[in-house]
């Protein structure tokens, strides 16, 4: 991996927390490896990232990507959290948020998730957001996924994402992805059609400010793959008032509601996330080639 940033070819950054705690086992693992692939597929190499007994891994090995899907006491990482987990010296698996921290500092440009955190309904009380938001707004990465998790206050999120300065821009689409649902329901100024104008985009963006920061790339899931709104709505209904009665909080959240949406729909969200998930590996890895 850093053999080929040194060469020059394209690279993807890929976190782990999703495989950790995002997706349930054995999906997690098969879904770790299938991005891999997928990103080899479409001309890039893989970097997945997490962190092994402390050190972090930019380029997870297949038995270290293993021991993160598979492991008890994996943490979830924020990219605060990096130097208290070199201490520790413990597995753990990073965010969206820690994930650009180490790609930043490893010279990535590109990276690909499923959809980005954000803020939590209810935070206007407890103030749950996520610190993906502001490492968007640190690292000078784009970012694909599909629009902002749908568990979340979606508007709100992208409210936050203006005044931190982070551009949004649908791929073929004004209207931002919806995460397992085609919509996300909110309008975008701005798109792009093609993984070249997405490189263009990344370029002007890293020139035209001192400090520029991250950019997303909402990706929206392709129809015929998408939940069913009805049944996406009703899962989502569940899943929130299984969250409240859990009194599950804090970092535990957006697993617990993951779990909840899989559990409400037999299964049926997990295939859609990583259905989303891999068509943004491959995104972006047209997106690396075409820089
Ligand atoms: N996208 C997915 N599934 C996930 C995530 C993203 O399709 O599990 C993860 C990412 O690692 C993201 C995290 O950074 O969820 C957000 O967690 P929190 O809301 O606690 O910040
Ligand atoms: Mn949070």
């Amino acid at each position: 991996m850093a053999a080929a940033l040194a060469d020059g070819r394209p690279v993807v950054a890929l976190e782990s927390t999703i495989i950790a705690h995002g997706l349930p086992p054995p999906a997690n693992l098969e879904v770790g490896r299938a991005l891999e692939a997928a990103v080899q597929e479409a001309g890039a190499v893989p970097a997945t990232i997490g962190v092994i007994d402390g050190t972090p891994c930019v380029g997870l090995s297949d038995a270290e990507l293993a021991r993160l899907a598979t492991g008890r006491a994996v943490a979830k990482l924020a990219d605060r959290d990096l130097g208290p987990a070199a201490v520790a010296r413990g597995d753990g698996a990073t965010s969206v948020s820690a994930t650009l921290a180490l790609a930043a500092a490893a010279g990535i440009r590109v990276m690909a998730t499923g959809g980005i955190g954000g803020v939590h309904r209810g935070a206007g009380s407890s103030w749950d957001v996520s610190a993906d938001l502001c490492a968007l707004r640190r690292y000078p990465l784009l970012v694909v996924a599909a629009g902002v998790k749908s568990v979340l206050d979606v508007p709100a999120t992208v409210e936050r994402l203006e005044t931190l300065g982070v551009p949004v821009v649908g791929y073929r689409t004004h209207r931002l992805a919806g995460f397992l649902v085609v919509d996300g329901g909110v309008d975008l100024d701005w798109s792009v059609g093609s993984p070249g104008e997405a490189a263009a985009l990344l370029r002007a963006h890293l020139a035209a400010r001192s400090d520029p920061g991250g950019l997303l790339l909402a990706n929206p899931i392709d129809p015929a793959h998408a939940l069913d709104r009805g049944r996406h709505d009703r899962a989502l209904t569940e899943a929130l008032g299984d969250l409240a009665r859990s009194g599950v909080a804090a970092k535990a959240a957006t697993p617990f509601l993951l779990a909840a949406l899989d559990r409400a729909t037999d299964g049926a969200s997990v295939a859609v996330n990583r259905t989303l998930v891999l068509a943004n590996a491959r995104l972006a890895a047209a997106i690396a080639a075409a820089g």
